[in-house]
């Protein structure tokens, strides 16, 4: 049946143009559902299961309708029937199971997987609210319950259902399943796990409850605020309930096929994405002794069939838990770990920093993985590099063969035909469909680079999307961007390390010299989108200091001519692909040697944003492969910034820059001024200069004075509008590496070989 019937008739015989948006949404969203139902299963021998605390999968229409083939079709006939897909879209809620990078490249890996026919499942947990919706008021961020889940959505419960220990007694699970397409390809599942008895109006006053309810509570967050004791146990309740459900999920999987538990590894390789899944080790082993596996063989099977991903080198995020946290929230595990931690120690007596129970009793979740794990990757060459030099070295050394780096990418389906149709479509025009399937074919637009109507062209759809963009910033916060003006983007969670305070003392420095009477040749939109963690102080103080800048300039006559900064709420992957077609400088300023890798970046140049960035994560990479014309790169290197936070004479202390240097006092001297500060609390605003005066741990005062003169070198670049446009097209020419169908091809070729 032709698509405009089948949805009319799903409409009860209404017609297109006749239906309200609504309507036409949930006939679309059940006709996709059925013909996804209907794609091939991609079936194997050998099988990955990718665990993860997140899947940041966004809307799915769009993807599903690109995935099946069918997208131009429904868009056509909708438009047609007088119907606007990205109306429609609008009213899909997006799923909130992800915090950042880490969620997002999962989805990723999904689609690329499913994309490459390779059978691939995701195993995670069904948050009903999600991380939480984030709202502004009076400057600063509150959290409410994102009820992002529908009745009639994506996710199908099944029948699934397995019982989980704990010492309160058992609590049974509910599998609930989402369908991974690949493009033009078969079809892969992401298993998502809930708590039968979980109890939403156990959320009271936002996003509190209480968290020692462990059978009604389970699955209503993700990364519930871990800022007592209590949060931080459930936290590990959390972890072992998704990772009981998943190792239950793949023996019941593995015996369907019939094979017996021993040969677990010849038919399963576990991806432990970062450490939340962890526990899954112990976990396993201790479900093998229960079918009556000696421990040697468990371990032995277990170490075949777990690798670990490591996507983070801050301590503060390398997960150790206290062990009387495991002997209170997982004791049958306790035993396990102890032998495991106990057969490295007997191994190698004489080393430091291997073990996995330490000497104040805290198991180091990484550790575990590296040792009973066969494999174990870094999400960037520097990551891994400074995984193997520095972070883990005693592992490097011990285990040469096991570490591998994997640079991350990200699915094209989502971030340039999905998001940017008008820059997907006039790339093939130019070269051809062929990249759609083989993202390297992108450089043949590097025979463009000197043809001014293509170089025009990328402007126009530029200046297109940047409209696009202004439409759906003024519909959904009434904020009137100017289209002419230059879009900077920072679109990242808000951490320290990721500065975006030194993306706010640039904003004074501007905004000093505008007042000065050095008016810019163009005025210049800052935007900005991230969520803080509700128990990270500094964080908030952050985003309290740039919503203040905001309204500071919006309010002064003589600058907000020339000077704007828009930060938007709750952002999210929707948002993502709203801004970052739109974007003209992509803001990739971490402390190097800090984010392991960044996958905004890569979705950036891709849309031919040009990247200001340091020499941290992928960013190294970027630059290798665009060369030094065609990104700005700033900043100390890794290497020095690793030495600064070496003990000695050398280590950076920010008073020494403050309040000697005077530029550098003049920024944050305003911060605490009392013109400032009657607009925003001098609680926030007196702390945050505090901690950046005094203490500075991620150096944002080091690197703000060459970040400012790089800045302004690119907004002087950006007036030669025909250079500008050949830096664009040469970044989304060599984005082709950056597709993560060359990440999953490569995770498959060296790590888990699928067949
Ligand atoms: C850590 C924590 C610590 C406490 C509170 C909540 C929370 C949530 C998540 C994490 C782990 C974050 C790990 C993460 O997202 N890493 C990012 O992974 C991306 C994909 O590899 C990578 O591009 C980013 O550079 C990296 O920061």
């Amino acid at each position: 049946m032709q698509i405009k019937e089948n949805l009319e008739k799903r409409l009860n015989g209404k017609s297109l143009s006749k239906a309200e948006n609504l309507e036409i949404y949930q006939a679309l969203q059940q006709l996709t559902q059925q013909m996804l139902a209907d794609t091939p299963r991609i079936a194997g021998d050998r099988k990955l299961y990718y665990v993860s605390a997140e899947f940041l999968v966004g809307k799915l229409l769009s993807n599903n309708l690109i995935n099946l083939g069918i997208f131009d079709e429904v868009r056509s006939v909708l438009a047609q029937a007088g119907k606007d897909l990205s109306e429609i879209e609008e009213l899909e809620p997006e799923p909130s199971l992800g915090n950042g990078g880490l969620g997002r490249l999962a989805a990723c890996y999904l689609d690329s997987a499913a994309t490459l026919n390779l059978p691939a499942d995701g195993v995670g947990l069904l948050y009903h609210f999600g991380l939480f919706r984030q709202s502004f008021w009076e400057h600063k961020q509150y959290e409410k319950p994102d009820a992002w889940l529908t009745p009639a959505g994506w996710v199908e419960k099944t029948d699934v259902s397995f019982t989980v220990p704990f010492p309160g007694g058992p609590v049974k699970s509910v599998m609930y399943d989402l369908v991974v397409s690949g493009y033009e390809a078969g079809s892969n599942r992401l298993h998502l796990f809930d708590l039968e008895t979980v109890d939403e109006s156990l959320v009271k006053d936002g996003i509190n409850f209480d968290k020692k309810d462990i059978a009604r509570n389970l699955t209503l967050f993700l990364y519930p605020d871990d800022s007592d004791d209590d949060g931080r146990l459930l936290r590990v309740y959390q972890q072992y309930f998704m990772v009981s459900n998943a190792a239950q999920l793949i023996i019941k999987e593995l015996a369907g096929k019939g094979y017996a538990l021993r040969d677990l590894h010849k038919h399963a390789v576990i991806q432990i994405n970062d450490t939340h899944p962890s526990m899954i080790i112990p976990e396993l082993i201790r479900l093998m002794r229960k079918d009556g596996i000696s421990m040697d063989e468990a371990i032995s099977i277990v170490s075949k069939t777990c690798a670990y991903t490591n996507h983070t080198i801050l301590a503060e995020a390398l997960e150790k838990w206290p062990m009387h946290y495991l002997r209170q929230a997982v004791p049958e595990l306790v035993p396990i770990i102890e032998e495991l931690d106990r057969r490295v120690k007997a191994k190698y007596p004489d080393q430091e920093n291997l073990a996995v129970i330490d000497e104040h009793n805290l198991a180091h979740m990484a550790h575990m993985d590296i040792h009973y794990g066969f494999s174990v990757n870094g999400v960037a060459a520097l990551h891994t590099d400074i995984l193997k030099e520095a972070e883990l070295k005693q592992f490097a050394q011990i285990y040469p063969e096991k570490f591998n780096n994997k640079t991350n990418g990200v699915t094209f389906r989502r971030w340039l035909m999905h998001c940017n149709p008008e820059l997907a479509e006039f790339i093939t025009e130019k070269i051809g469909s062929g990249w759609k399937k083989n993202a390297n074919e992108l450089e043949k637009l590097l025979q463009f680079q000197d043809d001014s109507e293509t170089l025009n062209r990328l402007l126009e759809i530029k200046s297109q999307k940047k409209a696009q963009l202004c439409k759906y910033m003024e519909n959904r916060s009434g904020i009137q961007l100017e289209e002419d003006s230059i879009f900077d983007i920072q679109v990242k969670r808000l951490h320290e390390y990721k500065r975006q305070q030194m993306n706010a003392l640039y904003i004074i420095w501007k905004y000093q010299q505008i007042k000065a009477g050095h008016k810019p040749a163009r005025k210049l939109t800052l935007l900005f989108g991230a969520k803080a963690a509700p128990a990270y102080i500094i964080a908030k103080d952050i985003i309290h200091l740039i919503l203040c800048l905001r309204d500071f300039i919006a309010q002064d006559p003589e600058v907000s001519p020339w000077l704007e900064v828009v930060m938007v709420e709750n952002y999210n992957v929707t948002w993502a692909e709203a801004l970052i077609p739109a974007c003209d400088i992509s803001e990739q300023i971490s402390l190097a040697s800090k984010e392991a890798s960044g996958t905004g970046n890569m979705k950036f140049m891709l849309n031919g944003a040009v990247t200001l960035g340091t020499e941290d994560g992928a960013n190294v990479e970027i630059h290798e492969l665009v060369g030094d014309e065609n990104i700005c790169i700033f900043g100390k290197s890794s290497d020095e910034v690793i030495h600064l936070y070496e003990d000695g004479p050398d280590r950076y202390n920010p008073a020494a820059l403050y309040p000697i240097d005077p530029e550098i006092t003049q920024l944050m001297d305003f911060i605490i001024s009392p013109e400032f500060m009657r607009l925003g609390d001098p609680e926030n605003l007196g702390r945050l200069y505090k901690d950046m005066t005094r203490k500075d741990w991620f150096m944002a005062l080091l690197d703000v004075k060459d970040y400012i003169k790089a800045k302004e070198a690119m907004l002087a670049d950006y007036e030669n509008r025909q250079a500008w446009a050949k830096k664009m097209l040469v970044n989304i020419a060599k984005a082709g590496f950056f597709s993560s169908d060359r990440a999953i091809a490569q995770y498959n070729e060296d790590v888990w070989h699928l067949r």
